[in-house]
């Protein structure tokens, strides 16, 4: 009699837990393989437990079957994380508040292996100041924060900052890919070549001393007695001391602060 007893409880756990194994496969999680007679008798015990292995899988089990798409339920997930670089292309080497820079960021998403993900045309890159960076309170403006990449390339324009700071990192965002960022540069006040806050004939005069050259020019780097460099007279950093530099100082000619930055020659240096 016992044994008839155990006979019909056994046949009474295979037909429930075969009910289960049907409707648990539907449910979030599934079994990512065929399950075990201890999976089995374990969500026998616990039925009301979602999911077959009464868990959702973890990371480590979905980047073991990355690439693969899990139904669960009615919502298809995409398994396993995408995690590929983003590389600034293009960065800004210094600038003058309230102007352009004259090299606006260009970001490029790359794979794993460092290529270009030119397939990619929906991406959208989110541009700001990272954290910690810069002048307290200073706002990144551009035509669009937010760019669409064309064929794996964000490319920004108008991007300014409205405070000299110094050591501004610029940072890309976007769904799926690493954060980037560029190397630290300085927002100068606009106008000021030698970084004692005020725009005077000093940075007249050292626009037009180096009025023309440009980042190939040797002596670029070399500061003078007073300790400023050529490349300072390239006031919005495209590499050259041009018109746009000479327009900016007549601008804000007379402009004082109690607070700036002096040029950086970034990195990369143009
Ligand atoms: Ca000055
Ligand atoms: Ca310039």
């Amino acid at each position: 009699m016992r044994w008839k007893v155990l006979a019909l409880f056994l046949g009474l756990a295979a037909v429930f837990t075969t009910a289960r194994f049907g409707w648990s496969r539907a449910a979030a999680g599934g079994y990512d393989e065929w399950p075990t007679l201890g999976q089995l008798a374990r969500d026998f015990i616990n039925p009301w437990l979602p999911g077959g292995d009464s868990a959702p899988a973890t990371l480590g089990e979905r980047r073991a079957v990355a690439g693969v798409s899990e139904r669960a339920g009615s919502v298809t997930m995409s398994i396993g994380p995408i995690v590929s670089p983003m590389f600034f292309t293009r960065q800004t080497i210094r600038g003058a508040s309230g102007f352009g820079f004259g090299f606006q960021p260009v970001v490029t998403l790359k794979d794993g292996a460092g290529n270009v993900v030119a397939t990619d045309n929906t991406s959208v890159v989110t541009l700001s100041i990272a954290a910690g960076t810069g002048a307290i309170g200073a706002v990144l403006t551009c035509n669009q924060n937010d760019v669409t990449v064309v064929q794996g390339v964000a490319t920004f324009t108008g991007c300014r900052i409205d405070r000299s700071g110094l050591g501004y990192v610029l940072q890309g965002v976007t769904p799926g890919y690493n954060v980037g960022q560029t190397a630290p540069f300085n927002i100068s006040l606009a106008g000021d070549t030698n970084g004692d806050c005020r725009v005077s004939i000093l940075d007249f005069s050292w626009v037009v001393t180096n009025f023309s050259k440009n980042s190939n020019n040797p002596g670029w780097t070399t500061p003078n007695a007073a300790g400023v460099a050529p490349f300072a007279a390239d006031l919005n950093g495209d590499g050259a001391v041009s018109i746009q530099d000479f327009s900016i100082l007549v601008t804000k000619f007379g402009t004082t602060a109690g607070a700036c930055a002096p040029a950086s020659n970034g990195s990369p240096v143009p």
